[in-house]
């Protein structure tokens, strides 16, 4: 290892030492964390099932950035080089649009034999795998409705898809031994004021209870429910919105999963982590960032990351909180997209790790908020890059923005050579 480093690194341990902050445990803490990495920034969440379908369901990529994987060996010598740029052994999250298979096979009969390739590469790789059935980007969903449509028909359609998927989770948990987190998220709602809230709510929650009615060993696969407040197209009216979630979890001892961009904007989900990880059985983050809407936007070290870390750290969440991201940015290099997003969050998480947390509670719990807020904002230029690069050399992944070089390589070698189509 670089002796400058090390010194530097030496140096910030002591600082953080004074304060009691012990910075070895920390770094043995992070190494334990596993990141859902989400497949879809590879490709603007296409998929590969059905190539010519519009991305619908009331999210949108923008850009047209050069590379995006055609193919699901593509994306995953995309996911294996942005894999290698991020310390840490992490999880990828697929989409059921990510079959790798050369049947013509619809989302109500996906097997686990269509995911076989993706498996076998995990292992290889010595990763997790996540799940979520797509529920958008279909005919079956064109209308703005799936799990809560009204019609019986194209309601199964969906059941049965969401029952494959949780068996395809499943069959991931139990071949790489390591819980797969299956995470449903729907699309459904309407664009302009419904006569009838109650109807879709209704509908959604009673497909939900077929969907979950057979039991599956939670050591291979935990479900999950996302909510949100509003799509493109479904402004008025959004099926799934967290109330609806968070009774359905608590009282089914679902997961419930928590996107930062699916909130009002001044809403942060932060401030929810303590008081669900209180009633719920564990809780699911889509880290992501909106910029005044679901933009979805790379994830970035500000405020809310930050305090997501904190709340993690300081309210001793790690164990009940499975980490994921979500976003996708066409702007830019998809690969850097994924190494940003990705090496922010697990930084996110070293700082708030690094941070005086005995001391900041102790000074609060005796009223002396003056301390409090000192140590806290002293603490923000304390050397925590020092102890973040030596993390990243000891697990002999680039050190700063060494890995832009590796990047911008690949995309002259690799990216640039793709046609898109
Ligand atoms: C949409 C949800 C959902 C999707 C992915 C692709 O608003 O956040 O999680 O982004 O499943
Ligand atoms: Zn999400």
């Amino acid at each position: 290892m670089d002796a400058n480093l090390e010194q530097a690194y030496k140096e910030a341990k002591k600082l953080y030492e004074a304060h009691g902050v012990d910075v070895e445990e920390a770094l043995g803490k992070l190494e334990q964390i596993k990141v859902s990495v989400h497949c879809w920034q590879g490709d603007d969440v296409r998929g590969f099932l059905f190539r010519n379908q519009e991305l619908t369901g009331g999210i949108s990529v923008t850009g047209h950035f050069p590379g995006a994987a055609r193919s699901p060996q593509e994306l995953r010598a995309d996911l294996e080089r942005a894999l290698s740029l991020i310390p840490g052994k992490h999880k990828v999250n697929l989409h059921a649009i990510y079959a790798d298979t050369d049947e013509q096979v619809d989302l109500d009969e996906l097997e686990p034999r269509h995911f076989q390739r993706w498996v076998d590469w995990a292992k290889e790789q010595g990763l997790g795998l996540d799940f979520n059935p797509t529920c958008f980007s279909h005919d079956h969903s064109k209308d703005g409705f799936t799990l809560s449509h009204p019609d019986p028909a194209i309601r199964q359609f969906w059941i049965d898809h969401c029952k494959a998927s949780r068996k395809i989770g499943a069959s991931f948990g139990e071949q790489l031994g390591q819980t797969c987190v299956t995470n449903i998220w729907v699309p459904d709602g309407f664009k302009d004021s419904p006569a009838d809230r109650m109807g879709p709510r209704r509908r959604l929650k009673e497909a939900l209870d077929e969907v979950f009615a057979e039991p599956l060993n939670p050591a291979h696969n935990l479900d999950t429910v996302e909510s949100k407040l509003f799509g493109l197209g479904a402004e008025a009216y959004t099926v799934g919105s967290h109330e609806f979630y968070m009774g359905y979890g608590i009282q089914n001892n679902k997961l419930i999963c928590l996107d930062s961009g699916h909130f009002h904007p001044t809403e942060v989900i932060s401030n929810k982590l303590s008081s669900l990880a209180l009633f719920s059985s564990g809780i699911l983050l889509h880290v992501s960032r909106p910029v005044r809407w679901d933009s979805d936007h790379v994830v970035v070290m500000d405020d809310e990351l930050l305090e997501i870390g904190r709340e993690l750290v300081r309210g001793e969440l790690l164990d009940v909180t499975h980490i994921g991201l979500d976003f996708f940015d066409a702007s830019i290099n998809r690969i850097a997209a994924w190494v940003i997003g990705t090496r922010n969050t697990i930084k996110a998480l070293l700082r708030a790790m690094l941070e005086p947390v005995e001391a900041i509670k102790k000074a609060e719990l005796e009223g002396d908020y003056t301390t409090r807020l000192a140590l806290t904002e002293e603490f923000k230029s304390y050397p925590f890059g020092a102890v973040w690069d030596y993390y990243c050399a000891k697990q002999g992944v680039p050190v700063r923005e060494a890995w832009l070089a590796e990047v911008k390589t690949y995309e002259q070698d690799v990216l640039m050579k793709r046609e898109q189509g």
